[in-house]
């Protein structure tokens, strides 16, 4: 996009859509927001919502690489990120390289609201994560481990099983603006290895004001560029989220090439638009309001 047709852009005032709205990452995403959606009916939050809808995603070890189901480091374990953040007054939490707790979400979301600080990481945040009562599991994962390891020695693991990101957005029916990001990353990754996912403004950004995105695929690209925060800035400069999104994937690769770049942006804008771009064709997003629940394609790949 052109900066005339940026500019350009910023001039007129959309109409709002239907809200509450929920989008979110992959098709596995549509549960996610389901159960966001009936949070947000029922009365409940918009963290609420970010929180409870995340946590089905969490909890499903179908998934691979989000939650304790999620694949397992090089050592055999399985390290969690995940963030959350507010729109109003611009709150934000994450935990990094965490072992053993069920919902990285909630603990993302505890750092958020009961410390002064944004981040907290390993053995740090699993002792806090512990002592706000969240559940702990065991965080090895032996047969996911001893899969991962004879496929690594006898064929390349297919590309998309590396790799699933839950993020999550919402757009309050009252304009308000949350989001929550999930995953346990690369598999086989270094043990203390730490992505985009719990990386305000790379993995997940909101801004009140403006809107939300997230990201999903190889975390080392996306974390370089904070993705997720250039979607967000797009949007303020006027884009269309569906733009905003395929502008900032479109930068990484003009800089990374695009040979096996994973980098993949879900946006939602205040009006209650919505958009996603990614490098890899099978990457799909969800989006859910009181009238309907469905999975897009990813609408280009780039
Ligand atoms: C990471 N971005 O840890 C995550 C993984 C991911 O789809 O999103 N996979 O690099």
């Amino acid at each position: 996009m052109s900066r005339r047709n940026l500019a350009r852009g910023a001039q007129s005032v959309p109409e709002k859509g239907e809200v509450p709205l929920i989008v979110s990452t992959w098709s596995f995403g549509q549960p996610a927001n389901d159960a966001a959606l009936k949070v947000l009916l029922a009365g409940g939050s918009i963290l609420d919502a970010v929180e409870r809808g995340i946590w089905v995603t969490e909890d499903d070890s179908g998934r691979g690489s989000v939650g304790l189901g999620g694949r397992p480091n090089a050592a055999g374990f399985v390290q969690l990120d995940s963030c959350i953040m507010f729109g109003p007054g611009h709150k934000a939490g994450s935990v990094a390289a965490l072992e053993g707790i069920r919902h990285p979400i909630s603990a993302a979301r505890r750092v958020m609201e009961k410390t002064p600080y944004v981040m907290l990481a390993g053995e740090g945040a699993r002792l806090f994560a512990l002592e706000e009562g969240l559940e702990s599991v065991r965080g090895d994962n032996r047969k996911l481990y001893e899969k991962w390891r004879k496929e690594r020695v006898t064929r390349r693991p297919r590309k998309a099983a590396n790799h699933d990101t839950i993020a999550l957005l919402v757009l309050g029916a009252d304009g308000n603006m949350a989001g929550g990001c999930s995953t346990s990353g690369l598999a086989g990754k270094r043990p203390g290895r730490v992505g985009d996912s719990p990386i305000v403004g790379s993995g997940l950004y909101v801004d009140n004001e403006v809107g939300a995105a997230g990201a999903t695929g190889t975390g080392e690209n996306i974390m370089r560029y904070c993705a997720s925060f250039m979607a967000v800035e797009y949007m303020r400069q006027g884009l269309h989220p569906q733009a905003a999104a395929l502008e900032a994937v479109r930068r990484i690769v003009q800089s990374e090439g695009q040979e096996g770049l994973r980098v993949n942006v879900v946006a939602l804008d205040k009006y209650g638009r919505h958009g996603a771009a990614g490098t890899v064709a099978e990457f799909k997003y969800a989006v859910a309001t009181p009238g309907k629940s469905q999975v897009l394609d990813n609408p280009g790949p780039v």
